[in-house]
């Protein structure tokens, strides 16, 4: 298993200006759960570890279409999960996505898994796709729709080995060079294990970090004070569902250990994290690191090495084009190539932006090496030194005037044009 490992690593490493693309998506997981991945701890010793990878409007479906295109979501329009007009599969303007920009430069392009939010309904296969493996929104670990090239077939099977399966077949009969995304449903809530890895985890520590439960809430915004503490059942229930995510990806984990080899170049990470009751939060789309940090392994493009520049889902297009020879213009992100070879720019700032939701006011907001900043429509201000504060326990907006000034303006030039229902205060 070791040397064909490092021959694939030897391969990868010397990748020729067509390489084979792998890309891995995993719903809702959290930039420090990998660990339990020995196939991204493997892919890691191979490749470039970012550290601070951020997704700057951390839920699934803005996420998603910043990934597939390089647009922060004021420029994809899609701000929510939909439906209607600010979110969801029928907002997304498919007609510039990694799949349309990979078959136009002569790549045989794959799509498996999880599409958009709202994906349903419908056999539309999108623009870009030689071979599509579209699933149906809504489904569940053991009983779901494929729309495959068109055509709705029911599945019974678990989800990841089918997504597997789908994704073998396609790298197996695609004419090179091909670009494929494997996007599977794991650790996302219902959160089904393969039946040969219930229980896995079972009695593993409990998670409780120092913002678990956050005791004092003074120095938050109101959306935040008016959060109860979780009562007894929600903790039970949320350390029965941490559980049974991390059984989920070992089947996902074997997934990569299957595909993996074939590839030249392979990405791995996910759309948005996950909180557990930090800050007496479950769940996500709130600017908190638990939810906006992702996991970012990219093997095939030099390393091994850690990166610690604060970088973005948007970064993650222009990065394989470039990596491919792929011309691109008018993209939020930036390529990647020059940090992984080294290159450091440690100033770097990513954009955090949200529409506002249900009980939680728009955003604006900025994250780098330091500091986190977000500034609500409400005209609070919740800034965070992330050297001397990571759990984010004490908001310190009001100790750093200069600073936010600063920082107020970097987001007003980057945050353009602002998400619905958020203005700048006067
Ligand atoms: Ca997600
Ligand atoms: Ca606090």
């Amino acid at each position: 298993m070791t040397s064909l490992l490092l021959a694939a690593g030897t391969r990868r490493a010397q990748a020729g200006p067509r390489p084979n693309i792998l890309i891995v998506i995993l719903d809702d997981l959290r930039w420090d759960e990998v660990g339990i991945m020995g196939q991204v701890t493997d892919l890691a010793a191979n490749g470039a570890t970012f550290k601070d990878a951020y997704a700057g409007n951390p839920s699934c479906c803005p996420s998603r279409a910043s990934l597939l295109t390089g647009l922060y979501s004021h420029n994809t329009g899609v701000w929510t999960n939909g439906p209607g007009p600010l979110g969801g599969f029928d907002a997304f303007d498919d007609r510039w996505t990694l799949g349309v920009k990979f078959q136009r430069a002569g790549y045989t392009t794959g799509f498996v898994g999880k599409y958009l939010n709202g994906y349903r309904g419908t056999s539309y296969v999108p623009p870009g796709w030689d071979y599509w493996r579209g699933l149906q929104g809504g489904a569940s670990y053991v009983d779901f729709v494929l729309i495959e090239d068109g055509i709705a077939v029911q599945h019974s099977g678990y989800v990841t080995d089918v997504l597997t399966r789908e994704a073998e077949r396609f790298i197996d009969d695609a004419a090179p060079p091909w670009f494929l995304i494997v996007s599977h449903i794991a650790p996302h809530r219902q959160a089904v294990p393969a039946p040969r890895h219930v229980g896995a985890f079972a009695g593993i520590d409990r998670w409780r970090p120092p913002s678990y439960n956050e005791r004092d809430m003074d120095d938050k915004p109101l959306w935040m004070r008016r959060i109860q503490f979780l009562a007894t059942e929600a903790r039970h229930d949320t350390d029965d569902l941490r559980e049974r995510r991390l059984e989920t990806l070992l089947a996902a984990d074997e997934s990569l250990a299957t595909l993996v080899p074939a590839a030249d170049i392979v990405v791995f990470i996910s759309d948005n994290g996950f909180l557990y009751g930090e800050h007496r939060l479950v769940g996500k789309g709130v600017p908190y690191l638990e939810a906006e940090r992702v996991p970012l392994v990219i093997s095939g493009l030099g390393g091994p090495s850690i990166v610690r520049e604060t970088v973005s889902n948007v970064d993650l297009a222009p990065t394989l084009y470039e990596a491919a020879g792929i011309s691109y213009r008018n993209l939020d992100g930036e390529s990647l190539l020059p940090m992984i070879a080294g290159d450091r720019d440690i100033s770097r700032f990513e954009l955090l932006e949200r529409a506002v939701g249900a009980r939680r006011p728009a955003y604006c907001g900025l994250v780098g090496r330091r500091w986190h900043v977000v500034f609500y429509s409400t005209g609070e201000i919740e800034l965070y030194d992330l050297r001397s504060d990571p759990y984010q326990l004490t908001s310190v907006a009001a100790a750093h005037r200069g600073l936010v000034n600063d920082l107020r303006e970097r987001a007003v030039r980057r945050c353009d044009p602002v998400p619905p229902g958020f203005s700048w205060p006067e």
